[in-house]
């Protein structure tokens, strides 16, 4: 009975330290990137991306602009104002503007 329960220790022993000793399953860390507005331009205007990659745009003018998806004229957010920001996580391509100012175009490009 004994020997059972030693050789069951070292076994529960044995699963713990392999356990410990495996490295932690690694997450791929989110991808941040940032397009700043400046001038009533995108900046970069074309960025290439992968989905799940996290976009933030930074409006540096003084007046409020917005995202749009170019295709469907669908806002994607709504207005912000000078130094706010708005972000999104990339499901796809997407060519957009800004709705308010729409010879301002952007384009996202999946790979
Ligand atoms: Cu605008």
């Amino acid at each position: 009975m004994k020997t059972i329960m030693t050789a069951l220790l070292g076994t529960i022993l044995t699963v713990i330290i392999i356990g410990l000793a495996k490295p932690a399953e690694s997450t791929p860390a989110i991808k941040q990137h940032r397009i700043v507005i400046s001038g009533f331009e995108f900046v970069p205007k074309e960025l290439t991306v992968s989905v799940g990659d996290k976009i933030t745009w930074i409006n540096n003018d003084i007046v409020p602009h917005n995202i749009a998806a170019n295709t469907k004229q669908k806002s994607l957010s709504a207005d912000f104002s000078s130094g706010e920001t708005f972000s999104l996580i990339v499901k796809g391509s997407l060519s957009y503007i800004c709705g308010l100012h729409p010879s301002m175009q952007g384009k996202l490009i999946v790979k």
